[in-house]
């Protein structure tokens, strides 16, 4: 059964005007190697403790500023918002289809609440605590491209063209302001859509961008802003000594003018110093160590990297169920090919090995996590290949070869075909990195011991479920696997209104 909404009542969870304030028992483990009698043991002790979190829950009116605005997922998140908002519904070859929010975790998933009557009743995920709805968003942005947005979802040829029709009077005046244009960043073949640039120092840049903010969120009259970057993948970024390895150096950089600064981190310098979130969609290295050195400082949200939202989303699926399962991954092969933009941009070599990296890293915990299929430092073979075929536009067709060792010398390979638009997968996700970095500003926790309630910690991995490489703090671990990602982030918004986890035991059955 599916219920729309509930309430927790519960001697741990208080209702007040501006906030729900709850006590959460988190069951962990404490472990010791100890030496016992002459030998070493590993002890495993089980400890409690005990945490206390607020949620304010007045929704701000959101504003969400994208850089890359007039991109296939800048252009189709807006219309496809739109859409939502104003009940479109378009004619199809096979149907009438209404707008809806598939591929959102917050807009379109579900979780378990408890069993009624024998019955497993569920409720929507968004239902947990109260979010940002997302009609009452307002979007801006920034591109190189000075194409309006209903110019520019024509361009990106995503969406059907009956919603295209309907769509085009609400985006028509929807213009990106001009962004940061350094061609060295980006493929030499995205030179010819640069006709709306911020011109000047960096210095001057970063300014600018912190001006675009300001006005934009006094024009529309919105409470907070959270700003993403899905523009073009860049390049890396060399981190080099006295450059950008510390905050100092790093503003010491901006000051000088320094080349090696990119425009994501530029757009990231002028959040961080404005306080506003900042989260990055794209593969690069735009949270450089100065950079994370300046949010930790600032304490503002940044996030990231790379939308995690097809091939990549399987692979933390799969390769968690095979080594879960005490099967072998030996060999993993990604192949995909795409005609967009992106595809394009992708096309030249230093800005393909930035996805190449971000594609590649994302097994390692799982592959780590189990020392009776792997020796120490032992890794699959893992192959990604991404080429450009402008034919076949936004449909990304992706194939993967996963070959493993089974039980007594065994084999079993699994070949995987995907053909799927690619920014339709990625603008729902989109969607939900904004409104669970709004929310998880609202969010304030203490641990037993902790006199001061504080916020998460500025490096948000609450959004790692959305991202190929979760940005962690340092010396935190990283966790890739898909399962555990979304139990993760549903866990402690469940903490929040002091449900316990969801450890599927079902003991009430047994
Ligand atoms: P796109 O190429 O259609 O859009 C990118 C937009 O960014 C373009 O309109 C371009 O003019 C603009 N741009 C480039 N540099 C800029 C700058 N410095 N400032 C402002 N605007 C700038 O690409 P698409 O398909 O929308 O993808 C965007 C990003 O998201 C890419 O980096 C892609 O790798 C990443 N991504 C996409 C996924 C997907 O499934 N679609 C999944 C994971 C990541
Ligand atoms: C080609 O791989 C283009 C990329 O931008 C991907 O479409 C994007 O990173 C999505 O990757 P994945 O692995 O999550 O499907």
């Amino acid at each position: 059964m599916f219920i729309e909404s509930f309430k927790v009542e519960s001697p741990n969870v208080t209702y007040t005007e501006g906030e729900i304030h709850s006590v959460y028992n988190y069951e962990t483990t404490e472990l010791v190697h100890e030496n016992r009698k002459g030998t070493y043991q590993w002890i495993v002790k089980p400890k409690t403790v005990k945490y206390e979190f607020k949620t304010q829950t007045h929704v701000p009116k959101l504003g969400v500023m994208l850089v890359g605005w007039g991109g296939n997922n800048g252009s189709s998140l807006t219309g496809g918002v739109i859409a939502n908002r104003e009940g479109i519904s378009w004619a199809t070859k096979d149907k009438v289809q209404q707008a809806n929010y598939f591929g959102s975790l917050t807009q379109a998933s579900s979780i378990r609440v408890g069993s009624f009557n024998g019955e497993e009743i569920y409720a929507p995920f968004k239902s947990l605590l109260p979010m940002v709805n997302p009609d009452d968003i307002v979007f801006g942005g920034w591109d190189i491209s000075d194409m309006n947005l209903a110019d520019a979802m024509a361009r990106a040829k995503v969406f059907d063209i009956d919603l295209q029709k309907q769509l085009r009077p609400y985006m028509e005046s929807m213009v990106p302001l001009p962004g940061i244009y350094l061609p060295d960043f980006i493929a030499a073949n995205q030179g010819s859509r640069a006709n709306n640039v911020i011109k000047g120092t960096k210095k001057e840049q970063v300014e600018r961008v912190i001006n675009d903010i300001r006005e934009f969120k006094e024009k529309n009259k919105v409470d907070r802003v959270v700003v993403l970057w899905t523009a073009n993948t860049e390049r890396y970024s060399n981190v080099i000594g006295g450059l950008n390895d510390t905050m100092e150096n790093l503003l010491a950089s901006l000051d000088r003018n320094e080349a090696e600064i990119s425009p994501s981190t530029l757009y990231a310098i002028a959040c961080v110093l404005e306080n506003v979130p900042f989260i990055n969609g794209s593969p690069q290295n735009t949270f450089v160590p100065g950079l994370i050195d300046l949010a930790i400082e600032k304490n503002s949200l940044i996030g990231g990297d790379d939308f995690k939202s097809g091939q990549t989303k399987m692979k933390s699926v799969l390769v968690d169920f095979l080594v879960g399962a005490g099967i072998k991954p030996t060999s993993i092969v990604s192949y995909n090919h795409l005609g967009n933009n992106d595809g394009m941009n992708l096309s030249a070599p230093q800005t393909f090995r930035s996805k190449e990296i971000s594609k590649s890293n994302v097994v390692d915990d799982m592959v780590a996590s189990n020392s009776i299929l792997y020796e120490p430092g032992e890794h699959p073979d893992h192959v990604v290949v991404i080429k450009y075929v402008p034919y076949v536009g936004d449909s990304k067709r992706a194939m993967d070869e996963y070959t493993s060792e089974i039980f007594m010398g065994g084999t079993n390979t699994i070949v995987l075909h995907n053909t799927c638009e690619d920014s339709l997968l990625a603008a729902p996700i989109i969607l939900d990195l904004v409104l669970l970095a709004e929310l998880s500003a609202r969010i304030q926790f203490k641990a037993e011991g902790e006199g001061k309630f504080h916020s998460f910690h500025p490096v948000a991995t609450i959004l790692s479920y959305l991202t190929k490489a979760p940005l962690v703090p340092p010396g935190t671990p990283v966790v890739n696997a898909l399962s555990k990602q979304r139990a993760m982030l549903e866990n402690i918004l469940r903490g929040c209104v002091g449900l316990a986890p969801e450890n599927n035991m079902i003991l009430e059955y047994k």
